[in-house]
């Protein structure tokens, strides 16, 4: 494509659906891209240089009455006043977005437009095939394609063990790679998913990895690394905020915070998306109804890792849960509305005409 917007804007991710939305807009005003977002401001990537820029009011109560934020990646276009200050006109829908649910029922959109999402796992004490499994489930859900990479290989005796059990547990459609995130190999590893236009998001533990990673496809120091415990081998939560930076080749990465207690923000259908394997097994079983519990003749009691059917069902449980408390706040949100109608009421009845 000949248009200098277009060749300015694609190594921080611009693609031709971008491009089509913005246009649809019809707003006047550059087209930027959120690198990160603080407390009352976001920083906004124009393709050459990095601004401070403050969501005009308006947009913020529109994104309030939607529930939504903006979140590093996101699409906006932008306008400088007479003052020289930029300010956020317009949020351009995203085409992905991947977020988490609060207890409260809350969601909080964590980062928006990625086409790729790293889930780091250390091969040391972090290693957990049920939390990756949750990982794919959230990733999966939202669009994103995911990529496993367990980190640490150079640390741990038995990596390629271990790596052989999570491949033999996870559908072969899942790429799984075994690294030294600090070895600029992994730059040839992980190559196929960092051509122009593509933004690629790390996910994982705090301590896996991922600005170490993010440093080595750089080839610069420039996100700070922390160590880890020596007691658990948990990380120190270095990384505080997610950043979008572009890297040589054309692609841009998302260094994120570790992610604790992730909930997932998903309905039973997505979990059985991401469990294709089970339903697909579960075709053989003799009951229809099988919930691959202690039946006769279960096939996917015998084709699934017990530990993944096990992950499976939890993680359903998990999403029925969900589901129902968030009908029943409704219901009960309903409800006190309709008595606070009726309080009103009864106090103009009382106060007279
Ligand atoms: N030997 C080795 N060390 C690694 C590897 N990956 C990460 N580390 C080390 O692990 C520690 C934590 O790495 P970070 O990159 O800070 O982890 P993070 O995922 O960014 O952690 P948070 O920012 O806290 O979420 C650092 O001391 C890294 O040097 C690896 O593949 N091999
Ligand atoms: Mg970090
Ligand atoms: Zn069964």
């Amino acid at each position: 494509m000949n248009d200098p917007l277009f060749d300015r804007l694609r190594p921080i991710g611009f693609n031709p659906a971008i491009a089509q939305r913005v246009a649809a807009l019809g707003v006047d005003g550059v087209p930027m891209r959120v690198t990160e977002v603080q407390r009352e401001s976001v920083l906004l990537h124009d393709g050459i240089d990095e601004h401070f820029a403050r969501p005009l009011p308006g947009l913020l109560r529109v994104l309030a009455v939607e529930r939504l934020s903006l979140a590093t990646g996101d699409w906006v276009v932008a306008r400088r006043d007479p003052h020289g200050a930029w300010w956020v006109h317009v949020r351009v829908e995203p085409l992905t977005s991947l977020a988490r649910r609060h207890d409260d029922g809350t969601r909080q959109a964590l980062v928006s437009n990625v086409d790729t999402a790293l889930l780091l796992m250390g091969l040391d004490g972090d290693f957990s095939p049920r939390r990756i499994e949750r990982y794919l489930a959230l990733v999966q859900a939202a669009g994103v394609g995911p990529a496993v990479v367990l980190t640490k290989r150079d640390l741990v005796a038995d990596a390629d063990a271990a790596y052989e059990r999570l491949r033999e547990r996870l559908p072969r459609a899942v790429a799984l790679h075994a690294v030294d995130a600090r070895n600029p190999a992994v730059r040839d590893e992980l190559r196929p998913y960092l051509d122009a236009g593509q933004t690629v998001v790390l996910l994982g533990s705090s301590g896996a990895g991922k600005s170490t990673l993010t440093n080595t496809l750089l080839g610069a120091a420039v996100q700070a690394a922390g160590g880890v415990r020596a007691d658990d081998g948990r990380g120190r939560h270095t990384t505080r905020a997610r950043t979008l930076l572009p890297i040589a080749g054309g692609a841009c990465l998302i260094d994120t915070p570790g992610l604790r207690g992730l909930r997932l923000d998903l309905d039973q259908a997505a979990i059985d998306a991401s469990f294709g394997d089970i339903a697909q097994a579960a075709a053989g079983c003799r009951f229809r109804d099988c919930t691959h519990g202690d039946e006769p003749g279960c096939v996917v009691r015998e084709l699934i890792a017990p530990d993944r059917l096990k992950n499976y069902r939890k993680l359903q449980r998990e999403a029925r849960r969900d589901a129902l408390t968030f009908l029943e706040r409704r219901e009960q949100r309903a409800l006190w509305k309709a008595r606070s109608r009726a309080a009103q009421a009864r106090m103009k009845a009382k106060r007279g005409p």
